[in-house]
């Protein structure tokens, strides 16, 4: 399988983390799309995935999947443990919430920040800009942030006792946070606790260590 992708992209950085998670990386071949050209937006990407966006994941069979959270759970059932979408049908359940709240209340709220409020991928690519939009979405960040280190405080992972894909979904935060330096709270101390722990797991390491390519 090819996984088109920007190897320090945050949100690509969620599908590489899976795929380290259940050692499946020596089935894939990356294929790089340079954001910062716009090759995203171009036609030829389009047609594989229409919202014009990374990572996306494409089958020797030609069949594509886009959106991190599909891609992470067709991982996650080709492999065996770690289960990064849970188990139970209640795990399921409460795994698929908090990754989605992670983007919500975080990582798509950095996200806006970066193509809104801040030169993002640069005039050829950003044809759009709300600044104001940008900020809002910021001010989010840092509330959702807080939300997540009251969450923390209560349990050990994002989405109850076990390591899952809604951890890796607010890893993704912290690395869209670090590269726009939108700093972590510093009251944030279970946040912040928590993605040190983090940075123990091989998969979140080897990411990190990442250095970005020219562009
Ligand atoms: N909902 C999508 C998902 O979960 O896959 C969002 C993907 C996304 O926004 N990817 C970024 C992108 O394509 C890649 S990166 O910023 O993390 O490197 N951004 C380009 C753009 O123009 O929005």
């Amino acid at each position: 399988m090819k996984i088109y992708d920007w190897p320090t992209g945050p949100y690509p950085a969620r599908v590489r983390i899976a795929l380290a998670e259940k050692n499946l990386q020596s089935d894939v071949e990356f294929v790089p799309i340079n954001l910062w050209k716009g090759e995203h937006k171009r036609s030829g990407f389009l047609a594989k995935n229409y919202s014009g966006t990374l990572p996306v994941l494409e089958l020797d069979n030609g069949v594509v999947l886009a959106e991190c959270t599909a891609i992470t759970v067709y991982l996650d059932a080709l492999a065996g443990d770690p289960m990064l979408t849970g188990r139970t049908p209640l795990e399921k359940g409460v795994i698929q919430m908090m990754t989605k709240r992670a983007e919500i209340e975080m990582l798509d709220a950095i996200s806006v920040y970066f193509h809104h409020a801040t030169p993002g991928l640069g005039p050829d690519v950003e044809l759009y800009q709300n600044q104001e939009w940008g900020l809002r979405q910021r001010d989010k960040a840092l509330r959702g942030m807080h939300y997540f280190d009251a969450v923390l405080r209560k349990q050990p992972f994002i989405a109850g006792e076990a390591f899952s894909m809604a951890d890796i979904a607010v890893i993704g935060g912290f690395i869209f946070a670090a590269i726009v330096e939108l700093p972590i709270p510093q009251e944030c101390v279970a946040l912040s606790t928590w993605f040190e722990r983090m940075q123990e797991r091989p998969s979140v390491r080897k990411q990190l260590a990442i250095v970005p390519p020219k562009h």
